[in-house]
């Protein structure tokens, strides 16, 4: 079967782009050529290209991994997009990639990329800890490598903040107006946090520089929502089907997407509203809701439900117990909110409950276990506290927090032994080394550095929940702790 291409006529099962791609000239380079942009923001502008046209298509740019240059190059950055729900699949080719380049070789073409005065936004999907920035101080993180390495050289940059400065910085001399950056990883104020690793690396190196990028550079920050699981044969073999053409860049989604931005583009952007994009003066309730609700229940789901077998996300919420515990956190994490003028949190609820039982959407619990120590903090330590302070119940995120210290362990019930994939593996596989004991675990981790904000651990009530319900899980097992819960939850 033949390759999918620009030159290619598509079948009809599939929709073509609405536009001809070679027309439209490039406006965005995107750093994190993953599942997750494919899915999403160049959904948005394959959109807005076609309804409004535009030089607005997208540079992408993988960082570390040569696989998405290698899948995209020689599809002239065309893609299929599933889309997969009860009514049944969907397909469409999305060109709005013009090119992909790697990080690991071409970095004076991606220093190039953003330096072009036709860029006039440079957007982010490089994951919670992909960017080098001290969650603690908010400032760059030294002790990351890719940061040690750009402030040592940084003309040649490869890491976020490194090629970020350094692109605005030739672009301030070239006497180019400077781009927009924003950042689309699930982490609150998105946009303000990279500005301030963004302007700490700058002012370490040249603090007139960082005091221009501070004056003349937006970062609006974006809530981006779309469950894309990993890509697995099946999404493979379904775009070849649907498509015609063997197509090594495709991706499976959900039907549903949402995209609330701040409307900061001083050079413009494309009209993601057409594709359903809404622009608000300050993002940081709706990020707040989806972190809390969405991401949050899918954290405590994910270790709770890895640890008790059930291997997708779907699997967790036909188990009656899980169920329950979903529900029950999906409520806790709404009462932390501020109400959200013309939204209901109990509908919110309910449609992400609908979300998570597609049944042909294989989302794998494992996947969502992944860097826990980057995600725990806002996603479940933050609204406890918010929790405590307003008199709740701290139960459903001690819970949560519970079940990610047993999966910590790296071993389930029945002896598997299992990778954590967390930046911090080795320190916690290092403090956790012959613990046994629920109080020395929770001890032990709750000593990592800047992971547990001091005023939940000085809670009593938090570190005897956690504990207790740590205990259970090591006493017991997965299932029977998780039980025991649901059996509390007097549902
Ligand atoms: C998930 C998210 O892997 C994870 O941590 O919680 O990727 C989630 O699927 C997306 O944020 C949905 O928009």
């Amino acid at each position: 079967m033949d390759r999918l291409n620009a030159s290619r006529t598509l079948s009809d099962t599939v929709k073509a782009p609405g536009y001809v791609p070679s027309e439209h000239g490039t406006g965005i380079v995107h750093i994190g050529l993953g599942a997750f942009v494919r899915a999403h923001l160049a959904a948005y502008t394959d959109a807005a290209l076609a309804a409004s046209g535009g030089d607005w298509r997208i540079v992408g740019v993988s960082l570390r991994s040569t696989a998405p240059v290698e899948e995209l190059e020689p599809q002239d950055g065309l893609y299929t997009l599933i889309e997969r729900g009860a009514a049944g699949t969907e397909a469409r080719v999305i060109g709005a990639l013009s090119g992909a380049l790697s990080g690991a070789t071409q970095r004076a073409e991606i220093l190039a990329a953003m330096t072009a005065p036709a860029t006039r936004i440079v957007s982010l999907t490089v994951t919670e800890k992909g960017y080098g920035v001290d969650r603690a101080t908010g400032g760059a993180d030294p002790s990351f490598p890719a940061v040690a390495e750009d402030l040592e050289s940084p003309t040649a940059p490869g890491g976020v903040l490194g090629l970020i400065v350094r692109a605005l910085e030739l672009r301030r001399t070239g006497g180019v107006a400077p781009f927009t950056v924003l950042c689309c990883d699930n982490l609150p104020e998105n946009g303000a946090f990279l500005r301030a690793g963004v302007l700490d690396f700058a002012r370490r190196l040249d603090p007139d520089l960082a005091d221009w990028i501070a004056q003349s550079v937006a970062f609006p920050s974006t809530m981006v929502d779309r469950i894309t699981p990993a890509r697995t044969d099946r999404t493979l073999a379904d775009a070849a089907a649907l498509t015609g053409f063997t197509d090594a860049a495709a991706i499976e989604t959900e039907p549903f997407t949402q995209w609330v931005i701040e409307d900061r583009f001083p050079t413009g952007r494309p009209d993601w509203d057409v594709a359903g994009a809404i622009f608000v003066e300050d993002v940081a309730p709706y990020e707040h809701m989806k972190l809390r609700m969405l991401n949050g229940t899918h954290s405590m789901l994910a270790y709770a439900g890895f640890l008790s077998g059930h291997r997708y996300v779907r699997d967790t919420m036909a188990d009656p117990a899980m169920r329950r515990l979903i529900e029950r956190h999906l409520a806790a994490a709404a009462a932390t909110l501020a109400p959200l003028p013309g939204i209901d949190f109990t509908a919110y609820a309910d449609e992400l409950c609908a979300r998570f039982i597609n049944p042909e959407i294989a989302h794998e619990t494992y996947q969502i276990a992944m860097d826990g120590t980057q995600k725990l903090p806002q996603r479940i330590l933050r609204p406890a506290m918010d929790a405590a302070s307003a008199g709740q119940s701290l139960r459903p995120f001690a819970f949560a927090t519970a079940a990610w210290m047993r999966y910590t362990l790296g071993r389930k019930d029945d002896g598997t032994d299992y990778a954590l994939r967390d930046p911090l593996e080795e320190e916690i596989q290092t403090r956790l080394d012959g613990l046994t004991d629920a109080a020395e675990i929770v001890s032990a981790l709750c000593g990592l550095p800047g992971l547990f904000p001091e005023k939940l651990l000085e809670n009593p009530d938090w570190n005897a929940s956690v504990t207790e319900i740590l205990a259970g899980f090591l006493q017991n097992g997965a299932a029977p702790a998780i039980e025991a819960e649901a059996d509390m939850t007097g549902a």
